[in-house]
């Protein structure tokens, strides 16, 4: 797991939430210039976390622009997706 962290945080992908998720089902996680985070998924949908760690909603066909200055326009809003997918973290 730490391992883990250390690659996302040199391909410079690691969110700065306290988590980078482990699931098979998110393809990519990319963190935003407001400190939240979007995370694809392997069906191009997407989910935002919050800065704090909590899923959020977003309306889809939002633009996005990560840390690093890049657009991307917001692909579904799988909030409940996402949730289940933190609470699974925080049970292990
Ligand atoms: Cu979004």
């Amino acid at each position: 797991m730490f391992k883990k962290l250390l690659v996302a945080a040199a391909s410079g992908m690691i969110a700065s939430s306290a988590f980078a998720l482990d699931s098979i089902d998110i393809a990519q996680s990319i963190a935003l210039k407001d400190g939240s985070t979007v995370h694809v998924f392997r069906d191009g949908k997407m989910a935002m976390e919050n800065s704090y760690g909590r899923p959020v909603r977003m309306d889809p066909g939002t633009v996005m622009e990560t840390k690093d200055g890049k657009k991307i326009t917001m692909q579904g809003d799988e909030v409940a997706r996402l949730d289940n997918i933190l609470a699974a973290q925080w049970h292990n």
